[in-house]
């Protein structure tokens, strides 16, 4: 331990620290830019390339930055003398100087780290022109857009992607003025391995990466009187959407939600809730098929559209071992346009499905050619907690002040199964309660598999079910995944059945919900409130689900079925 002087105020901290570390002990705020520590997902950017944390070190000429500077012993830090305070502000100036300043029209707006800097330093004027930096904005990918002329090269996204997500779409392209931070060649997001995760979106402090923005399409689509417009609801956006209007991170806004989708004007608002504990009754099916006669395990899951691409692009060799169930909102388009639009006599060519996803990659997923049934494309538009929050605010609706509604029949029922998808870990606990009781025939003693929950980024647990023992594992982050399945193209794998998701804590974290602004508490808070909506509902199993028995009963057939291999189950491309 090292003894370090902060703006007098007197504290011990481990040797190594650094100044920043320090005076966050000491709740000292310095700013940061490019500073983002996420150590608890391996994500720690310490490009210290903004200069915006220096610091006055007693007996140095210079400023130090906080964020790269280690203490020593008998440190004198003083983090607001005006010279360091007007140092900040000339850092921000400058890169001020070289930045489009559309702040109104920016999709960041009031959510850019940038804006809040230049407000909370009390930067007035930009003292300084000259040469702005002018790129084509990367508009061609479904789900991410790119504008380099906001990039502010504090290489968060490239850290998330190399370091977290081992992606390696992003790096440091050009030299001088002429740097930018992005594909190689500077090719266009969707010619890349770029998985479409979002978690590059949600760690860029400015508008340079944000999602493509469906919310035109959505209000167009509203507009259409000839088009019946049907909203689909993840289970991880009814934990974050309270937080756009000032909620507590985790706070169930589940009725306030639906009433505010009504509001807006969709003909029918359900769950995407549906269509997991559909998901389930494939997946499990699939599972103790193949377990049955020990073939390609271990089974992946294979509702994350991030974790579909990446395994695609690194692991061409191992594609026939994940599911081959659709992920569960393009299971709710399939059944949409074709059983629901028959029980309601509704013309399936001006049905149209909009889903509502914590998610950016689910974008592209929507577009991708395959998931489709019968000559339509099970999802038409998909928009991220974020822009619903948009549309509601622009809808001018008082969110809080809004009375529960609830989902519509029958494609709105669901159990408590299918929401913990929203967490990692909860795709593989819904099919386990679901292969047990299938298996056992007997009821669940206990229908919580606590062993799967948690946030360590890779576990595993060994599951008793009658005579069997399965051994499952865990995986969130994609770095995380790329272990796993480096030790199954090994030989080396134990698993029979492993759930992947791409972002850190599964869709709760992920990067089309409420920024996080480096605070993966907010993580675990929305966590737990998915696991409290679980113990709230009367149905805790999937094939309880009395809207799920009815689709088989009067429709699907048994799990499998030829219709639905249809309809429900897809393939992947090398
Ligand atoms: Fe997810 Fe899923 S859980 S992928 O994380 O399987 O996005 O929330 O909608 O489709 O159900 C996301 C969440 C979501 C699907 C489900
Ligand atoms: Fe990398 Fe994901 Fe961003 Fe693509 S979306 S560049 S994979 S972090």
């Amino acid at each position: 331990m090292v003894h370090v002087k902060i703006n007098n105020k007197e504290i011990m901290v481990p040797k190594g620290a650094t100044i920043l570390q320090a005076a966050r002990e000491l709740n000292i705020n310095i700013p940061t830019l490019c500073h983002l520590d996420l150590h608890n997902i391996k994500m720690v950017n310490k490009g210290a390339s903004c200069r915006v944390c220096v610091v006055e070190v007693e007996g140095r000429r210079n400023l130090a930055p906080a964020c790269s500077t280690p203490v020593f012993e008998g440190m004198v830090i003083k983090t607001d003398s005006m010279r360091a305070i007007k140092s900040r502000r000339t850092m921000v100036e400058l890169l001020i100087s070289d930045h489009p300043k559309d702040c109104l029209v920016c999709l960041k707006n009031q959510d850019c780290e940038l804006q809040q800097l230049a407000a909370d330093l009390g930067v007035r004027n930009i003292r300084y022109s000259g040469e702005m930096s002018t790129y084509p904005v990367d508009a061609a990918s479904k789900a991410i857009y790119r504008d380099l002329s906001k990039c502010v090269l504090c290489r968060r996204c490239e850290t998330m992607c190399n370091d977290v997500q081992t992606v390696y779409a992003l790096s440091g392209v050009g030299r001088g003025f002429d740097t930018v931070v992005g594909p190689a060649f500077n090719a266009p997001m969707h010619k890349t391995v770029c998985t479409f995760c979002g978690q590059c979106v949600a760690v860029c402090p400015t508008g340079a990466l944000v999602e493509v923005d469906n919310v035109p399409k959505v209000w167009d689509l509203l507009e259409n009187k000839k088009k019946t417009v049907v909203v689909q609801v993840a289970p991880a956006v009814r934990v974050a959407l309270g937080e756009l209007f000032g909620l507590a991170p985790g706070t169930i806004v589940t009725g306030k939600m639906v009433s505010a989708l009504k509001t807006l004007g969709f003909d029918f608002v359900f769950d995407t809730d549906f269509a997991a504990d559909l998901t389930i009754m494939e997946e499990a099916h699939e599972l103790i098929e193949r377990v049955t006669e020990g073939t390609n395990l271990p089974i992946l899951t294979s509702c994350c559209p991030a974790w579909v691409k990446f395994f695609e692009h690194q692991f061409p060799d191992l594609l026939n071992i994940p599911s081959t169930c659709k992920s569960p909102h393009e299971m709710f388009g399939a059944v949409t346009k074709t059983y629901l639009a028959s029980k309601l006599g509704l013309k399936r060519e001006d049905m149209v499905v909009v889903s509502v996803m914590p998610c950016v990659a689910k974008k592209y997923e929507a577009a991708r050619p395959e998931l489709e049934s019968k000559g339509l494309q099970d999802v038409d538009v998909v928009i991220t907690t974020r822009e619903l929050g948009r549309m509601i605010k622009e809808a001018g609706i008082d969110f809080l002040s809004l009375h529960d509604e609830d989902y519509d029949d029958p494609l709105g029922r669901s159990t408590g199964a299918a929401v913990i998808f929203g967490a990692t870990g909860g795709v593989i606990e819904a099919a386990l309660r679901t292969a047990a009781e299938t298996i056992t025939g007997k009821p669940l003693e206990s229908v919580e598999f606590v062993e799967v929950r948690g946030m360590q980024g890779l576990r595993e647990a060994k599951v008793e079910i009658g005579e069997l023992g399965l051994n499952i594992a865990v995986a969130h982050g994609l770095g995380n995944a790329r272990k796993l399945l480096e030790s199954i193209r090994k030989g080396e794998s134990k698993y029979h059945a492993i759930e992947i998701m791409a972002c850190p804590g599964g869709c709760v974290g992920g990067g089309g919900q409420p920024y996080h602004h480096g605070d993966l508490e907010i993580i675990k808070k929305r966590t737990r409130g998915i696991y409290e909506i679980d113990r709230s509902m009367e149905i805790r199993k999937s094939h309880e689900n009395p809207a799920i028995k009815e689709i088989y009963e009067n429709f699907l057939g048994e799990p499998g079925s030829h219709l639905a291999h249809e309809l429900l189950h897809t393939t992947y491309f090398e």
